[in-house]
């Protein structure tokens, strides 16, 4: 037998800071489909069809490090979110994501279900309805304990788990930091302009539909520890006063 609360207890011992469980009938009612051309977002049961329960997962970033990403040799003259190319980047909060995840996944099959990793299902939505937190005027999912400073992660299983009671509050209320801290204005309460965030301007390097004072406030602002690398912005995350930590 597989509980929920024996779930919850082994990611927390792998080192995930949030753990909550939806069922299948909540993860199909998530919206999927292409975002701004960067990520085709899918149905839990297309990424891995035995799915009967999805396991979210919170990571704290407890050091900006984990936001740099580096492109493999030969990347260059191809935006990371032009369909037709094939490339090769690496960021250090996907890697330890993946690496935890498939721990909690192999420790699952080890007791005879089916489980999965995947990024591919809508995160933030799932994190909500996992109860996990609320998703903040920058979008992101905001937990009240270390607030927007949580990568999202998620394990599909064929384990039948109880599932968690959705979070309903809005911790944002009056606050507007964070739309008013984003330095391109990408940001309207709730909304992402996904063209005008740098993040895409950075992973994009040659695309043409970043406007030119995007790109010049990318240039300026994005940090590059070497010439193959950048660590992502993360001034809506760091603009946020719940759960800052320093
Ligand atoms: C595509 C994508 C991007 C794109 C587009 C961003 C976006 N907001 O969609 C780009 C490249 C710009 C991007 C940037 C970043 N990203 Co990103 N990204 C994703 C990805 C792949 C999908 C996001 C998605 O679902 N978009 C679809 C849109 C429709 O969803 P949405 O923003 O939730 O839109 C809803 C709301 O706007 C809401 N809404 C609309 N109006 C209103 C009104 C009210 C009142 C309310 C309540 C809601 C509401 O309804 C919309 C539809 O549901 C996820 C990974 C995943 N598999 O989920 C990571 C993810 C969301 N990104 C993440 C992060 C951390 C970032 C960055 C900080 C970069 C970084 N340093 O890591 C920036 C932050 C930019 C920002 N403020 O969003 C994390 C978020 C963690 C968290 N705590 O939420 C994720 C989950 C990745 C992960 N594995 O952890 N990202
Ligand atoms: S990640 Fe940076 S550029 Fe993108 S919305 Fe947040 S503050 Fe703005
Ligand atoms: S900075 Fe303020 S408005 Fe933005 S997500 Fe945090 S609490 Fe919400």
């Amino acid at each position: 037998m597989l509980t929920s609360s024996m779930v919850k207890d082994e990611a927390r011992r792998i080192g995930f800071n949030l753990v909550g469980i939806i069922s299948i009938e909540t993860l199909r009612t998530l919206p999927v489909g292409d975002v701004g051309g960067v990520k085709t977002l899918r149905l839990a049961e297309e990424e891995f069809p035995p799915t009967k329960s999805a396991i979210v997962l919170g990571y704290y970033l407890w050091d900006p490090i984990f936001n740099v990403h580096t492109i493999e040799p030969g990347w260059k003259g191809y935006g990371l979110h032009s369909s037709d190319e094939e490339f090769e980047f690496h960021q250090l909060y996907t890697e330890v994501i993946a690496n935890k995840a498939w721990m909690l996944a192999d420790w699952i099959r080890g007791l005879g279900f089916e489980a999965k990793p995947s990024a591919g299902i809508p995160l933030k939505r799932a994190a909500v309805e996992a109860g996990l937190g609320c998703q903040g005027k920058n979008t992101l999912l905001i937990s009240t304990e270390y607030g927007p400073r949580v990568r999202l992660g998620a394990v599909l299983t064929s384990a039948d788990l109880q599932p968690d009671i959705p979070f309903k509050e809005d911790l944002c209320r009056e606050c507007m930091r964070c739309v008013l801290a984003c330095p391109t204005k990408a940001l309207k309460p709730y909304k992402i302009e996904i063209k005008r965030c740098m993040v895409y301007a950075s992973e994009s390097p040659e695309s043409r539909d970043v406007d030119q004072d995007v790109r010049e406030l990318t240039d300026r602002l994005t940090f590059k520890p070497t010439r193959g690398s950048f660590i992502e912005c993360t001034i809506c995350q760091e603009a946020c006063p719940i759960g800052r930590k320093t």
